[in-house]
């Protein structure tokens, strides 16, 4: 960092139960920024009340020092949440997320802190790149992390520019982030910031996570339920095939119903090819497609194009109920049923590259 440089810094660090690391943590993080210069920092550390008075040591440094805050959250629990907060109150330009058990070596935050000056909105310490690792990892944790990371980036757009989406040591611009986008239920925040932006401008730089210094992990195997349940929240493809399922039950559940009464065939396809397009719409516009923002077509545009859209999957499982069952003595509803799949995918192309596009 430029000495002549305001540095204008904030570290936001999450604790629970981080006694025997945090006074020497924070010794560390002011030693390592004022040998680069900075002095225009703030360290907040967020706590959940640890039971192991972690609150007091950090409120006994920030009675010496005001640059050290403390966010004592005593009705919440949770990382992700309390990172969001520790962002919220921030007062800089630039914000750092790092964990209190030196695993992210503080000696990183002036690395990170000139990368992102180079014009970037997020930049992520990452060990998954050229230069990066772990240390005493053994080989199924690394490739569980890896694993996690294949997926996130398979399932959310935003999460492909890095290859470590769910690291813990990041910095962002702060004014580069809505911090109303982010729903603090995510487990992995990083994920959660770069799911829910997708323009941000993103960089990662090498470091090697390191070995716990002192204290216990709180992280437990329930983590990967809350991994899948949130990659499954950001995933507009996820959700969008979940809608589709939906859409197919009351599709064949309306056809169904309507053979019951006696109505025909065609009239009972058209039936449930119109409902389950209208409950689809529906869906897609309250959940699948719920974060978007100032969209580019008014609602009664939508539901026209989502028609339009919808026609090429209408026309192809109608036409395919009508040609299996007349020719092949197919029952109608499995026709239904077989056109319905043949249709999807090209729904679900015109929809999330033409109906929902959001304006730019
Ligand atoms: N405020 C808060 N911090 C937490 C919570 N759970 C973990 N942390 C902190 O988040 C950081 C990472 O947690 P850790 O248990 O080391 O996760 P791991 O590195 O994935 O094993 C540490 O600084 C923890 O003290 C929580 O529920 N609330
Ligand atoms: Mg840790």
């Amino acid at each position: 960092m430029n000495p002549s440089s305001n540095c204008d810094l904030s570290i936001v660090i999450p604790t629970y139960n981080e006694k025997d690391n945090i006074e020497a943590l924070l010794d560390k993080i002011r030693n390592v920024l004022e040998k680069s210069g900075c002095n225009d920092y703030e360290i907040i550390v967020v706590d959940d009340n640890s039971p192991d008075g972690t609150a007091d040591i950090v409120r006994k440094l920030g009675e010496k020092d005001d640059r050290i805050r403390l966010i004592v959250r005593t009705k919440e629990r949770g990382l992700a949440t309390a990172v969001k907060e520790g962002i919220k109150q921030s007062k800089k330009r630039f914000v750092v997320v790092m964990d209190a058990d030196f695993q992210h070596p503080p000696e990183l935050i002036p690395d990170l802190y000139e990368s992102i000056q180079e014009g970037y909105d997020v930049v992520v310490a990452s060990r998954y790149v050229r230069g990066g690792g772990v240390e005493g990892w053994s080989r199924l944790r690394l490739v569980a992390s890896k694993t996690g990371c294949l997926i996130a980036r398979m399932l959310v757009r935003g999460a492909r520019k890095v290859r470590d989406n769910m690291s813990g040591f990041f910095i962002i611009r702060r004014d580069s982030i809505d911090l109303d986008r982010l729903k603090p239920k995510g487990y992995k925040i990083l994920l959660e910031i770069l799911g829910r932006h997708e323009g941000l401008k993103v960089r990662e730089i090498p470091y090697t996570f390191k070995n716990r210094k002192a204290g216990k992990s709180k992280i437990s195997t329930n983590t990967l339920v809350d991994f899948l349940i949130h990659v499954f929240n950001i995933s507009e493809p996820l959700k969008f095939a979940s809608v589709g399922l939906s859409g197919v039950i009351v599709n064949l559940g309306t056809m169904w119903l309507s053979l019951s009464l006696g109505l025909s065939k065609e009239i009972s396809s058209l039936l449930g090819i119109e409902l389950s397009i209208l409950s689809n719409f529906t869906l897609h516009e309250k959940f699948t497609f719920k974060g978007r923002r100032d969209k580019k077509y008014g609602l009664p545009l939508r539901l026209l194009f989502y028609h339009a859209s919808s026609s090429v999957s209408a026309v192809t499982t109608f036409t395919t109920m009508l040609v299996t069952s007349e020719y092949m003595g197919i029952h109608p509803l499995l026709g239904q049923f077989i056109g319905i799949l043949l249709g999807f995918t090209a729904n679900y192309l015109l929809s999330s590259r033409v109906i929902w596009l959001e304006q730019h």
